[in-house]
């Protein structure tokens, strides 16, 4: 666990991966479920063609769905916010990612032209589990 990260945004944690360094001829990372991934995987998804420095995404939060969230090339601003805490942090080691559990608002920003986002979650994919309005995320964070 990388305590430099310094989280201070609750429902966040750092998750590292086990990582092999066989430079020159490569870097090996593995997130196994239930080890370094604190949940059994249902899905994995991941964003390339990052190369619009103003791209925004995110922008929301999510009901039950619980995340672990890797930048696995080049280098993103993960922005956090639990309702009371905000917090940015820059993603830039493909080795460290970030475990969001339900009810953090987060939008990823100032991405490199390298960037890839690499996404494990615990469910399916559900649009009735987002909250897109931020007004109702602060009234449920709040609540
Ligand atoms: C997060 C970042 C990194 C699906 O049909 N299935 C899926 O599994 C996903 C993730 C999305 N979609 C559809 C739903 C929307 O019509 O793809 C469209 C864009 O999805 P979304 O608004 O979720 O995209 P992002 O990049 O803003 O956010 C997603 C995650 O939701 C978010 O939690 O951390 O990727």
């Amino acid at each position: 666990m990388n305590k430099s990260l310094n989280l201070r945004v609750n429902g966040v944690q750092p998750v590292k991966l086990a990582t092999f360094k066989d430079l020159p001829d490569g870097n090996l990372f593995i997130a196994e479920a239930a080890k370094q991934i604190p949940f059994e995987i249902k899905r994995v998804y991941f964003i390339n063609s990052l190369a619009n420095p103003k791209a925004v995404r995110g922008k929301h939060a999510h009901r039950k769905l619980e995340q672990v969230l890797f930048c696995i090339s080049g280098s993103l601003l993960l922005h956090l916010d639990d309702g009371e805490n905000k917090q940015r942090v820059k993603l830039n080691d493909p080795s460290m990612g970030i475990w969001l559990r339900p009810l953090v608002w987060h939008v990823m920003s100032s991405f490199s032209y390298d960037s890839i986002i690499l996404v494990l979650a615990n469910e399916w994919f559900d649009e009735g589990d987002y909250i897109r309005d931020y007004a109702e995320f602060l009234r449920l964070a709040r609540s």
